[in-house]
């Protein structure tokens, strides 16, 4: 619900109660990734960053700046850097509060507590004298994510240029008082694009095939990701991912050369407000290799000052990820010597890159905008637009045509071919072997549930099994009666249109409401004496974890199984191997035993390291194997009573050195002889890695 503070508190209390609670422990983890994200790890981590920092306020207050706030000090470290280079006042001030209660501690623990002054609160919400005495003379900033403008520094400076900086140098104010002026660290920026075509981009953006599972998909019309790059102003979507380019699965190819899209003087405050107030730019770009257009790159250049400049680079050595503007448009190859026309505007908080165009042959082709006029987006719980969409599925129009909103992880599992065909063959496999043990006589139609957590087709591709292994045709629902908690209104939408588009009777399925207080009464199919034959689970999170409480609903499902029914997975089986891996290291904790730029930061901020990481993409994660990978764990859905307490693995050491992580990731076996890997190359799932608190000397 959003309450992060106070449910990590709760947890935090479990966890002191008993402190080997699995639950409490788990949830403690989920909530502590929210509190203190990871890049903090990693950016204390880049020593490169840290010294250019350095460099630069040190430099700055040799050249005279005496005040000084830091917008955003996380930990506390640039403002501390600041008063050791001999700064005569420094605030700073953090508007998260457990970042705040963090650099507290850290501020205390360096002696710093009453040279610096700290105050929780957003810098655009700062006034003087109430907050700091006066205007200072340098304000230092570091919040800047990987699409430059993402936390509002745009915002800030034009707030901080306007309340609490000295004027800049050469303009009235300053003729007024000539000693006294105001600047920023960092000095300005570049940012650079590229566009580029990546299939792992796309596989979670688009569509990618036109069936899934048996199902054809088209009569759902165009689906797109949230992720959009619109150019309107009123849109308050964000309008890239981030990806760290250079560690993608698969690659990726340039389909231009970089381009600058944007040089930015936050020195400069009417540079900064025309930014806000302009209309985007266009740009040109020459495409030098065919391919498909799937998104645009986005990294920058940080100019600290002259000297000093910080790169987001795919091709640098650092922590930083790329921006990735994704391009949903369904018309999307690219040929040498076509002309891509991309504008850039930033009149909110982002900025934007938004591919508007592509030129061939002195022809215009546009490409479909998505957020742009009609065809309309079915992504709300809006009765109207719903009942528009399935009006128009009972005239006979000729193509309806309508656009879904999915998640990239929804889109990403639709686009998961193995997972449903396999799922498919299981499914079809069982209903055969039904169909062989029943009577001739009996007429009642498989019952189907699919308990899945989010989007799932899995309900619809059973029922329209039971339509093909129909030679009963008279009965109307089919051998397949399905059953779906689905529980989002356009999902529920979506899977209307899809029994509608492939034939499937409306009274084939049934929605469900999922009751939040008593899980038991879910699953109890109303006044039925019939049990049923098959549930079908969504075990495994996107993000790479069990899903909570897994064992406790599969006793549920399996008593309410008819005679022969079958849970679906039947077994899952955890893999893992043991690796080095600096990566993984770097971003769970601050490394080594030295200070951070000379200061005691580590030992607070490493209270919120997390042994469990999640959401990794295994393929590409730079680390050195230690081991094969070995079965460490069977959790059997149809027999969950098992004992899973605890379990010993032997595993044999393949190479000397030292085992810092195991990553882990799971077998799902559909049935006896039917399996999906969470580690495959289609894979919607990531996977997750427990780092040891110690290295582990193997030989
Ligand atoms: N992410 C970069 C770092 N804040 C972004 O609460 C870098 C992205 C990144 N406080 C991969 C790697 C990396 N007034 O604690 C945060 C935030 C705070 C403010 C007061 C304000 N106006 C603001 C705005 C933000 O500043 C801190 C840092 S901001 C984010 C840095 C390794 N992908």
């Amino acid at each position: 619900m959003g309450f992060r503070d106070e449910a990590a508190g709760h947890f935090y209390k479990a966890l002191k109660l008993r402190p080997d609670f699995p639950e409490a422990k788990e949830n403690f983890y989920r909530v502590a990734n929210w509190l203190v994200e990871r890049w903090h790890f990693l950016m204390l981590n880049d020593h490169g960053r840290n010294h250019k920092y350095q460099l630069a306020i040190q430099k700055a207050i040799e050249g005279g700046c005496n005040t000084v706030l830091d917008i955003g000090t996380g930990t506390g470290i640039l403002g501390m850097c600041a008063k050791m280079a001999g700064a005569a006042e420094v605030y700073v001030c953090e508007l998260s509060k457990t970042m705040y209660e963090l650099a507290c501690e850290v501020l205390s623990a360096n002696g710093m507590a009453e040279s610096i002054q700290i105050v929780h609160m957003k810098s655009v919400d700062m006034e003087i004298p109430k907050d700091i005495p006066n205007r200072v003379s340098l304000v230092v900033t570091e919040t800047v994510d990987a699409g430059l403008f993402g936390e509002g520094i745009i915002e800030s400076l034009i707030h901080a240029w306007k309340h609490l900086l000295l004027p800049p140098p050469n303009t009235q104010e300053w003729l007024s008082n000539p000693s006294q002026t105001g600047r920023v660290i960092p000095a300005g920026a570049t940012v650079f694009g590229v566009a580029v075509q990546c299939h792992e981009i796309r596989r979670h953006h688009r569509l990618c095939a036109s069936t899934v599972g048996g199902l054809d998909l088209s009569p759902v019309g165009q689906i797109y990701s949230p992720v959009s790059c619109s150019a309107d102003a009123e849109d308050s979507t964000e309008p890239y991912t981030t990806e760290r380019l250079s560690c993608l699965h698969g690659g990726y190819i340039q389909l231009t050369q970089p381009f600058t899209a944007l040089d930015i003087d936050f020195n400069n405050v009417q540079e900064l407000e025309g930014l806000c107030s302009r209309e985007m730019t266009l740009l040109r770009l020459h495409v030098n290799q065919e391919g498909i257009l799937d998104a645009l790159a986005v990294w920058f250049q940080l100019h600290l000052d002259q000297d000093n400049h910080l790169s987001t680079g795919p091709q640098e050595d650092t922590c930083w990820e790329q921006a990735i503007y994704p391009v949903q448009s369904p018309f999307n190859t690219v040929k040498c010597g076509d002309e891509l026309l991309v504008e850039v505007s930033s009149k909110d908080t982002y900025l934007r890159l938004c591919c508007v165009a592509f030129v061939r042959d002195g022809h215009k082709f546009h490409l479909d905008n998505v957020n742009k006029g009609p065809p309309k987006i079915l992504t709300t719980n809006s009765e109207a637009d719903l009942c528009s969409a399935l009006a128009g599925l009972q005239t006979n129009q000729e193509k309806p045509s309508y656009n879904f909103l999915l998640e990239c992880s929804e889109i990403a599992l639709l686009n998961n071919t193995t997972y449903h065909n396999s799922s498919q063959k299981a499914m079809s496999k069982l209903l055969a072997s039904l169909k062989s043990t029943r009577s001739s006589q009996e007429t009642d139609p498989a019952y189907v549930l699919d308990v899945s957590e989010g989007f799932s087709v899995l309900s619809m591709m059973a029922a329209q099994l039971g339509l093909d292994s129909g030679e009963d045709q008279q009965l109307s629902t089919g051998l397949v009666k399905a059953y779906s908690l689905v529980e989002k209104e356009h999902h529920r939408t979506m899977l209307r249109l899809l029994a509608k588009g492939n034939g499937v009777p409306e009274s084939t399925l049934e929605f469900w409401l999922r009751q939040m207080e008593d899980d038991s009464a879910v699953l109890q199919r109303p006044a039925s004496r019939k049990l049923w034959s098959a549930i079908m689970m969504d075990c495994i999170e996107t993000c790479g974890l069990i899903r909570q409480k897994l064992l406790e609903k599969a006793t549920l499902a399996k008593c309410l199984l008819e005679d022969g029914g079958q849970i679906f997975p039947e077994r899952i089986v955890i893999h893992g191997m043991l690796v080095e891996s600096d990566t993984l290291l770097r971003e769970s904790a601050v490394q080594g035993t030295e200070p951070t730029l000379g200061f005691n930061i580590a030992p607070f901020i490493n209270q919120f390291t997390v042994p469990v990481h999640m959401f990794l993409d295994l393929s590409n994660l730079e680390c050195t194997h230690f081991s094969e990978p070995v079965e460490l764990f069977t959790l059997d859905l149809m027999n969950s009573t098992a004992n899973y307490t605890n379990k010993d693995v032997k595993l044999q050491v393949s190479t000397s050195g030292n085992v810092t992580a195991i990553p882990f990731w799971y077998q799902i076996h559909l049935d006896s002889e039917l399996s999906v890997s969470t580690f495959s190359e289609d894979s919607h799932w990531k996977q997750a890695a427990v780092v040891l608190q110690q290295p582990l000397a193997v030989s």
